[in-house]
């Protein structure tokens, strides 16, 4: 009698959980669109990292990218914002319940147009959050127009080029405030893992900005957000290893090569330097990283910028440990009588 061989085990993570639960639902995106490979690399990161999804909250605005979170982290909480209104949603939530892990997704219109005043209060208040900006240099919901990030002389299909200069997110991001600033490409998918594992570890704002081309809008020749433009241009600035807490890191780090940096929760993020002397801590480097790579027409891609000795803004607001949201009524409500005394001296 022959006996039918058992199913092999299903692969889990270290808290037991098969990927499968770090999925979303089907993408409904174009096919070969940059925003499905950055859910992808979520997905596969926070599965590797054993992070609970019940304990991560998703933001967005509107857009392609904003559809994206939809996508990843099914089982996870969250909130599909208005257009460019992703920072305000976030910033409020994440103060109601300090212990929530939060990750962001917007487009270059979303937060480089409408919503770049808040974009700019999430930066200068450091919340501790993940923020990807998926840019694709185009509204690719709204078929293509060019958004505040096309470079100048980039073309629309129609051959009609883009003539005002463009927001460099990561050099809005460095400039005022944001912790961990690191640029990417949709497309790489080993230094797309690094960064935003590393990310996941950060204790503060990590703003990611992503080149994601548009296929359907944004992916000709004359565009500069399109994958052969990457492919040619793509300067990439630091390789990345990140090591987890759990793992050990008693690894030999090879004098003045490369730097080992220790985030908050004991992992570590290793950034070796390709052949040019940048140090990512500080500021001012990353900005004339940028600018540099810029006047050369490269697109520099790495870790611009990581900071992990300042406050964020829940460390500003002296919040209590427990998340506010599940304080009881007692310890959230004024009594009476504190009311009266404040109206009296308002009186
Ligand atoms: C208040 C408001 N203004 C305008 C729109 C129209 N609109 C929807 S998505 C979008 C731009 C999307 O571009 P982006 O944020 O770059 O996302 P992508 O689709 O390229 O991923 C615009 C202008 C809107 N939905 N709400
Ligand atoms: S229109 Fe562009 S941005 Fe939107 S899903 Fe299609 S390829 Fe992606
Ligand atoms: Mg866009």
């Amino acid at each position: 009698m022959s006996t039918a061989a058992a199913p092999p085990p299903k692969k889990t993570n270290r808290i037991g959980l098969e990927v499968l639960s770090y999925k979303g639902s089907k993408t409904t995106l174009c096919a070969g669109c940059g925003h499905n490979a950055i859910s992808e690399r979520v997905i596969e990161c926070f599965y590797e990292l054993g992070v609970e999804p019940w304990r991560v909250a998703k933001f967005s605005g509107i857009g392609c990218s904003s559809k994206s979170p939809a996508y990843f982290l099914g089982s996870s909480h969250a909130f599909n914002g208005v257009h460019g209104r992703m920072p305000p949603v976030a910033t409020g939530a994440i103060l109601a319940n300090r212990n929530l892990l939060g990750i962001g997704v917007t487009g270059d219109g979303d937060t480089a147009s409408i919503g770049l005043g808040h974009f700019m209060h999430m930066l200068r208040r450091n919340l501790p959050m993940i923020c990807i900006i998926e840019d694709n240099g185009v509204y690719g919901l709204t078929k293509g127009q060019f958004s505040a990030t096309a470079d100048v002389g980039s073309t629309q299909k129609t051959g009609a080029a883009n003539d005002l200069p463009p927001f460099d997110c990561c050099a809005l991001a460095l400039e005022w405030g944001a912790t961990f600033v690191a640029r990417s490409f949709s497309g790489d998918k080993k230094q797309l893992q690094a960064i935003l594992k590393t990310a996941i570890s950060h204790q503060g704002l990590s703003v990611i900005d992503v080149v994601s081309p548009c296929v359907t809008f944004n992916d000709h020749v004359g565009s500069t957000k399109s994958y052969a433009y990457m492919k040619d241009h793509d300067l990439v600035l630091n390789e990345l290893d990140y090591v987890p807490a759990y793992e050990d890191i008693a690894v030999e780090i090879p004098e003045g090569e490369a730097m080992d940096v220790e985030l908050h929760n004991g992992s570590h993020v290793r950034i070796r330097k390709l052949g040019r002397d940048f140090d990512p801590t500080s500021r001012l480097a990353g900005l004339a990283a940028i600018d540099e790579a810029r006047t050369k027409g490269e697109v520099l891609t790495g870790v611009l910028h990581i900071n992990t000795g300042k406050p964020t803004f829940v460390d500003m607001m002296s919040l209590p440990d427990e998340a506010i949201a599940t304080l009881p009524e007692s310890k959230v409500r004024p009594s009476r009588a504190v009311l009266e005394e404040v109206m009296e001296e308002l009186r």
